[in-house]
Formats: C-alpha cells, structure tokens, sequence
C-alpha cells in the first residue's frame, strides 16, 4: 500500500473502533503527524485516562504502554512494535529490587517511570524526569533509592540540599551515548548558543549544559526563549516538534548519536496492522497493576502540591 492510502486507511479505522493514537516526541515525523496526541510519557498516559476513546494505540516504547494501561484498565491499549523496548527499564527486574528491599527495609524507592509494570509495583513512588525533584523533596525517608537511572539521580542529587539518594546502576544508552568532549567542542564552535540537554545523559555532559529538562521542560523552554538557535541533546524526534513550533528559530543535535532504535521501530504499516487486528495488545496482571498504580497515583499526588 501506498502511503497515501495507509494514513487514509488508519484516519478511517480509528474512526470506525474508536480509536485514539498517542505518539512520544521521540517517534519518526509521519508517526508524530498522525497521531492525536504528541508528548512525554506521563502526558500521554494522563491523556489515555483521559479519552472516551476504546482503543489506545500508543506510539512509543513497552513501559510506556504498560502504564497506559495502568492508569486505564478498561481500555485496549494496543503497541504497534511489540518488540520497541527499553534497554534502561530492563536494567532493574522486580526480583533485584526485592532483593535490595529485604536488605535494606527502611529505604523509601522512587522509580522513574521508565521501568516495568512489576518494578513499578515493587516501589514506593514513581516520578518522570519533569517532577522527580518534587517527588524526592516531599518524601521524609532518611534512605532513598532512587531507581533505574543513575544520570537523572545523580542530577537530582546535585540539587538536594539535606539528603542524597542511593542510586541503581542503570542509564538510557542513547543518552550515555553523549561524551564530554561533544558538549565541550560545540560550545567552543558555538559560543553564546543554548545548550539544552535532557537529563538521562551522563553528569559531565549535563554540568556544561545552558538547560537541563525532560523532553516537556525543553519543549516549554525553547517556546519561550527569545534565542534563535539551540543545541538539542536529547533523542532526534523531539526536533520535530521543535522545528514545527518554532518556524525561525534553529536547531542542531548535540550528538549524532542520539537516536533511539526502539523508538525508531514504529511504523505506519504497524500502526495500520494493530488497527485492523487489535494484535499486539499490552495485558498487565491485575495485582501486579493495582500495586504499580498505588505507585504512579502517589506520584500524581505529590506533584500537584
Ligand atoms: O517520560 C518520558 O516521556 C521520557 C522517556 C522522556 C521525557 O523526558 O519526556
Ligand atoms: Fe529507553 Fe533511552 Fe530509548 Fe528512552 S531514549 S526509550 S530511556 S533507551
């Protein structure tokens, strides 16, 4: 099938099931401009919740549909590249994270939502990158864990003022791809330019970023900002969405190495495919989601204040 006649052919089925379909920034350009929703994980599972629709077809990675589908059970929530992981979410299994617990049962775990339904519900909190400083802040424990990203701790660590988390080994490969010497270099070659960086990459490329934010923060910074060109270090996708919103103003990658292959493997040939077979259905147990949305509810809590 032509191209033309797949994005016609999904328009039509979304409106014959009733479908809504929701796309991260760091999806390809065509997956963005079909979908009805563009944004950070959180955003769209609030949005998921939100919608009237039957069917989720959610454009991103596993994690991300899982918690759809904790925050609305009684949808179809549908993932169009059943194999699109996250290599940092599988760095920390509910097992290991028991087992720290029974080491350690004083410590309080926030886990950043980029990790799995059953980790999730093994925690204490959730947090994204936008709120995870709120999250940390509000909670009086005196030990944390915080989980599975060592960079956005180690970030959040830099800013507390009377704690310090412990924090698991894990990282965004894409992220960790960035090295130091990349940041230094364009910063050297373009001097007075805005570096924004997001904060899963190493704390030696953060400490010489302008801006540190989730992809939501950078979005909101650069809308703002009367500069006319910026550095992006976060996963390529998000350039879509700038360059749309942003007409006269300039973007260039920090590093070429910022592309995500997971969230790359979406295409509009899937997208159609889940439509017409409502294959590829995310499930997630009923204990195990109950548990994980006492954690992701907790965090919608402590953010609101
Ligand atoms: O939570 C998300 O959507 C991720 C993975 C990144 C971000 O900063 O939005
Ligand atoms: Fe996971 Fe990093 Fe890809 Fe996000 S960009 S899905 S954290 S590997």
């Amino acid at each position: 099938m032509e191209i033309n006649s797949i994005v016609s052919e999904i328009k039509r089925l979304k409106k014959e099931k009733n479908a809504v379909i929701l796309a991260h920034n760091y999806q390809i350009p065509e997956i963005q401009d079909i979908a009805d929703i563009v944004g950070d994980s959180l955003r769209l599972s609030q949005e998921a919740a939100k919608t009237d629709a039957d069917i989720i077809v959610f454009c991103g990675v596993h994690f991300m549909a899982e918690s759809a589908k904790i925050l609305s059970p009684n949808k179809k929530v549908l993932l169009p590249a059943i194999d699109a992981g996250c290599p940092m979410a599988d760095m920390i299994t509910a097992e290991s994270l028991r087992e720290y617990k029974d080491k350690n049962p004083k410590a309080t775990v926030v886990c950043y939502v980029n990790s799995s339904a059953e980790v999730k519900a093994e925690c204490d909190v959730c947090c994204t990158s936008s709120n995870a400083l709120k999250i940390v802040e509000s909670l009086e424990s005196e030990q944390i864990l915080f989980a599975p990203d060592k960079n956005l701790g180690s970030y959040i660590n830099d800013q507390l003022k009377d704690k310090q988390m412990e924090l698991w080994n894990g990282f965004c490969i894409t992220h960790e791809r960035v090295r130091e010497e990349e940041i230094k270099l364009i910063k050297n070659k373009k001097a007075g330019v805005q570096v924004v960086v997001h904060p899963e990459c190493n704390p030696l490329v953060v400490q010489h970023a302008d801006f540190v934010g989730s992809t939501s923060q950078i979005l909101e910074h650069i809308r703002m900002s009367d500069d006319k060109e910026f550095i992006i270090g976060t996963e390529m996708g998000i350039l879509h969405t700038l360059r749309k919103e942003n007409l006269y103003k300039k973007f260039t990658l920090l590093s070429p190495a910022l592309i995500c292959y997971n969230m790359k493997k979406t295409s509009l040939e899937d997208v159609y495919h889940v439509l017409k077979t409502e294959e590829n259905e995310i499930i997630v147990e009923e204990s195990i989601r109950q548990k994980a949305f006492t954690s992701l509810n907790r965090m919608l809590e402590l953010s609101k204040g």
